[in-house]
């Protein structure tokens, strides 16, 4: 595997970044997540437009043009023949010194990885899973504000190792009043009455790329979709729950909180969304090679 790192590739050997570099230290950089599929890069552009939003929120200036990146994630993927996988781009704010101040650093550093990724196992895709909502609560929007892909996911990670504690491998994290933002690293739909409902952005769901994805096809398909806040109590009574992010596709909820959800086994909205996600998968993308 070769690493893009500021231009140059490196093997995953030599890939190596400075002890100093204050995503290490401070978590202080943006990254993105982005599916390959039959050697098309999908949805890059939104990908990119989205660690530039990361960015400008952070006030971390990338020192190349979204143009230049989505190049340079194409040529990492060329360089990897990667024709199936899953592309992690970071941006860190460079090598500085110790102690926060973003002024101590020096350039940005611009990491791309051209890999694989299985989040869960088949059996979940096809059975569905079984999910809880844990304590940590999702970020406010004054202290990280969980639109940011930030290098700091501790807020995540907590509420995974409480999803895991209770043997399940994700979890519903709420906002601090108490609505249903997203899971640790997926977003969350519900369908009731044949109706697609997912949480708004404002309860702290991230502005997933899936997550838009998945309202298109509804609304191509004429399935009504609305973003009302939701509580546990929506969750628990829905006919349908499932997941949607780059890493985990599209992954249906059977159980949330001990309360099956329906009819306990992955419903027919889902399942027509994710024929249409895969249609969709299959023909659109930015092509690796021209
Ligand atoms: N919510 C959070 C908190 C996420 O981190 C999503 C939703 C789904 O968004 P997209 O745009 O991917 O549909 C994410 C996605 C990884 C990894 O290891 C990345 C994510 C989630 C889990 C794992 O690369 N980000």
């Amino acid at each position: 595997m070769k690493i893009y790192i500021n231009g140059n590739f490196f093997s995953e050997e030599n890939a190596n970044i400075s002890v100093f570099d204050h995503g290490l230290l401070y978590g202080d950089g943006i990254f993105e997540g982005i599916r390959v599929y039959n050697k098309r890069v999908f949805k890059l552009v939104e990908h990119v437009e989205r660690l530039y939003y990361s960015a400008k929120a952070i006030a971390l200036t990338i020192p190349m043009s979204e143009k230049e990146m989505i190049e340079a994630v194409l040529e990492t993927c060329r360089v990897n023949e990667l024709s199936d996988g899953y592309i992690r781009l970071v941006v860190t704010r460079g090598v500085g010194t110790l102690g926060l101040g973003p002024d101590r650093c020096g350039t940005p550093q611009i990491i791309i990885i051209a890999s694989n990724i299985q989040l869960y196992p088949e059996e979940f895709y096809t059975r569905g899973m079984k999910i809880i909502t844990v304590p940590t609560t999702r970020n406010h929007h004054n202290a990280i504000n969980p639109a940011i892909k930030s290098l700091n996911y501790l807020n995540n990670i907590l509420a995974k190792i409480e999803a895991n504690n209770a043997g399940v491998q994700e979890a519903i994290m709420l906002n601090s009043q108490g609505f249903v933002a997203e899971c640790t690293g997926d977003n969350i739909f519900l369908v009731k009455k044949n109706q697609l409902i997912t949480p708004p952005l404002s309860a702290g769901a991230l502005y997933g790329i899936t997550r838009g994805t998945v309202i298109d096809l509804a609304q191509e398909a004429g399935i009504e979709t609305s973003e009302p806040n939701v509580t546990r109590y929506d969750v628990y009574n829905a006919d349908e729950c499932f997941l949607t992010g780059s890493a985990a596709e599209l992954i249906p909820v059977i159980e949330v909180d001990g309360r099956q959800i329906g009819t306990g086994a992955p419903g027919p909205v889902f399942k027509k969304l994710l024929d249409s996600f895969h249609d969709l998968t299959k023909s659109s993308g930015t092509a690796i090679f021209v």
